[in-house]
């Protein structure tokens, strides 16, 4: 995905639209890349449910550390539905991106936000989940979609 040149009004309609799927899905983080937009914008909400929301907005997220210390989280994506992992991380990152007002922000992120922020940035650069998984799962996953794909079943 490409970087955005300044969140404008055009970037913060995207993160609108990003966030009003990723509630819906419903879904804890989303990339651009996943509606089909090319640009490196990703929203997170890791609130729980009943508790007040606290979206993010990121556009151009970097990480700029990464801890030694790891936790593994048992990851899903919309964009391979119905299919969970265990995925082995840095616990605890700092991600520099530009806000909704277009304004530079750092954050130290840790537990599940951590791996979400890690996922999404992921997403931007055409990494999924299950290219840190054993090969042999990762080809039963990517031949079931393949497969439901040449049925017209996605
Ligand atoms: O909703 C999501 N949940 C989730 C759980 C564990 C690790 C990562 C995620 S992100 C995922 C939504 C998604 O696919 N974002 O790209
Ligand atoms: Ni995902």
């Amino acid at each position: 995905s490409k970087p955005v040149s300044s969140v404008d009004a055009s970037v913060r309609h995207l993160f609108d639209d990003m966030l009003e799927t990723m509630y819906k899905a419903p879904g804890i983080g989303l990339a651009a890349i996943q509606v089909g937009v090319e640009r490196r914008a990703i929203v997170v909400d890791t609130s729980k449910d009943g508790e007040e929301r606290q979206p993010l907005f990121m556009a151009n997220p970097e990480i700029v550390w990464k801890s030694e210390e790891l936790s593994d989280y048992e990851e899903g994506c919309l964009s391979i539905p119905d299919y969970y992992e265990m995925v082995t991380r840095p616990a605890s990152v700092k991600v520099q991106f530009l806000d909704r007002q277009n304004e530079a922000q750092e954050l130290t992120a840790s537990g599940i936000l951590a791996t979400v922020i890690q996922h999404e940035v992921d997403h931007l650069n055409g990494v999924l989940f299950i290219d840190y998984i054993s090969k042999l799962k990762r080809d039963r996953v990517v031949k079931k979609f393949t497969k439901a794909q040449r049925l017209g079943k996605i």
